[in-house]
């Protein structure tokens, strides 16, 4: 090979305090890891000899704990984006040790491309494969390669033995051009394939190879349990009536999927459900339940950013791997998130909420309305543009001390004009057509749990008037009660009138 192998921490030596990195990957799927960790370590050396030693983050979403994780606990970021769920970056975001900027991820390599965000000068990318000439065949994720591999001065790159050379082929990399010289995707179909197999880099940016032999660094996911079987049960059962009223055509639509547990339960119910027929996924995460129904052939075909599974569902998919990538194709996050090709393709997305509010508003990402939970990620990219958007959440949490419904959403991401569809493990509440005042009594009817109900319908009763049924005094008692008493149920109207 050309190129120079080095150490991790060589190639961490390069990287200077302002800099700013650009990582592949998508969730913990893809990431470069032993760079990142030379880094954090560099990092706590020079904070040892009292230097400052802080670097600017981007990534494709999330990432596993050898990048978020021991750069937050080193102290060594000073801003990131877009998305993360590492509980330590959590904790620094919310202390105020650096500044996260949280946007829709389908929009981070424009923003990068035109400017509008400090230019990354290095891109670390964890590939399978790479040939002299400078063409890098990734690993489990694409995320924001292209872009930041196109930007940055300087490329080092993670050489991961543990993910086969064979890989290729899954990959479909293709450049989004910024306005004015942005033409049409040309995705008609989940299937089509419309770019490289491989990321063609300059190969002179090239400063050093390391190699690696790690897996992704992707937890198993928690069996389902009853409340998020029933919400599966829930989506599915409606998606069939939706079918036989012939919204949805006998073909069914692709299917954008969240990440988490509820959206594995969700695509569980999906597979299962005798009403629907196997289906395709034009989604950004391919979580193990979409590799499960395809063994089953109950999906057809997979679209998405990552194979973000657990090592047992991507042994599977490697023990298979010519069969599957005739399944599976990686793209972009232009691409894979592209709000053009979600509303070409009629997609039904399927998001989760932390607290949805009886008018139809989502909050994804802040608890209480002001802690960051993980970030909007792709939700936004998809609700906004896609056939059918369905919002999921347990009707509760913290021991039903939380209502997951409530008269107001305490930070708004999604709006009442883009959910169009809530589901609890009580019900669902189908918005389309309806005025806000409809919304609300279906909503605390359909999705609101039993000890909440009332609560919900006694707020309505406060002498709301008006278009909207608001009270500004009130809408926001549901919160404050839980600040003072630990539990939403305490609330008592009086002391908001
Ligand atoms: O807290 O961790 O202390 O137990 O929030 O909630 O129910 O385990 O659900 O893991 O699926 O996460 C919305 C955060 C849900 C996620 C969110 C507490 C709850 C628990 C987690 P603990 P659950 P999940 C695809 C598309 C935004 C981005 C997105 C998310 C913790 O799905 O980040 O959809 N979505 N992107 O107890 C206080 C409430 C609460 C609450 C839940 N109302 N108040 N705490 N919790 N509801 C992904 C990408 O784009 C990459």
């Amino acid at each position: 090979m050309r190129f120079k192998i080095i150490s991790a921490e060589e190639a961490a030596g390069f990287i200077h305090n302002g800099d700013v990195i650009g990582c592949s990957g998508f969730t913990a799927a893809g990431c470069p890891k032993a760079v990142t960790e030379a880094l954090a370590k560099r990092a706590e050396v020079e904070h040892e000899k009292g230097n400052e030693f802080k670097i600017g983050l981007f990534t494709g979403a999330s990432t596993g704990d050898s990048i978020d994780g021991v750069l937050a606990r080193a102290k060594a970021i000073k801003f990131r984006s877009p998305y993360q769920s590492s509980p330590d970056l959590r904790k620094a975001i919310n202390e105020h040790e650096l500044e996260y900027f949280d946007l829709h991820l389908s929009e981070l390599p424009r923003l990068l491309r035109q400017g509008f965000l400090p230019r990354p000068n290095f891109a670390i990318l964890e590939a399978c494969d790479l040939t002299d000439d400078g063409k890098v065949i990734l690993t489990a994720a694409v995320g924001i390669a292209p872009a930041i591999a196109d930007l940055a001065d300087h490329i080092i790159i993670e050489l991961n033995r543990y993910h086969p050379k064979a890989l290729a082929g899954i990959h479909d990399i293709y450049d989004v051009k910024n306005p004015p010289q942005t033409t049409v995707i040309p995705i008609s179909r989940v299937s089509d394939r419309i770019g490289k197999p491989y990321l063609q880099v300059d190969p002179d940016k090239i400063i050093g190879v390391v190699e690696t032999n790690r897996p992704n660094e992707t937890g198993g996911f928690v069996p389902s349990d009853e409340i998020t079987q029933k919400i599966g049960a829930n989506v599915a059962d409606f998606l069939s009536v939706e079918m036989k009223a012939g919204r949805i055509p006998q073909t069914f639509l692709p299917v954008q999927s969240g990440v988490g547990n509820i959206a594995n339960a969700v695509l569980e119910a999906m597979g299962s459900h005798k009403d629907i027929p196997a289906f395709e996924v034009y989604t950004e995460v391919i979580q193990d339940a979409v590799i499960e129904l395809m063994e089953r052939e109950a999906v057809k075909f997979a679209s998405g950013c990552s194979l973000t599974l657990s090592r047992r569902a991507l042994e599977t998919v490697y023990s298979k791997l010519d069969d599957y990538k005739k399944k599976i194709v990686l793209r972009p996050q232009s691409i894979s998130n592209s709000p053009e090709i979600a509303r070409r393709l009629g997609l039904i997305a399927i998001n989760t909420a932390i607290e949805a509010d009886i008018l139809g508003n989502v909050n994804s990402t802040h608890v209480m309305g002001t802690r960051m939970m993980n970030g909007i990620g792709g939700s936004g990219d998809f609700c906004r543009n896609v056939e059918l958007s369905i919002f999921t959440s347990p009707s509760t949490a913290k021991s039903r001390n939380i209502s997951a419904i409530v008269p107001f959403v305490s930070h708004v991401d999604h709006s009442e004009h883009s959910v169009k569809i809530l589901v609890t493990e009580y019900g669902v509440a189908d918005l389309r057509g309806l005025s806000p005042r409809q919304r609300a009594a279906i909503i605390i009817e359909k999705c609101a749990h039993p000890d909440y109900k009332g609560l919900l319908k006694e707020y309505l009763d406060l002498g709301v008037k008006g278009q909207t049924p608001h009270h500004l005094g009130a809408c926001y008692a549901f919160h404050r009660t839980f600040q003072k008493t630990g539990n939403m149920r305490d609330v008592n109207w009086k002391d908001f009138q």
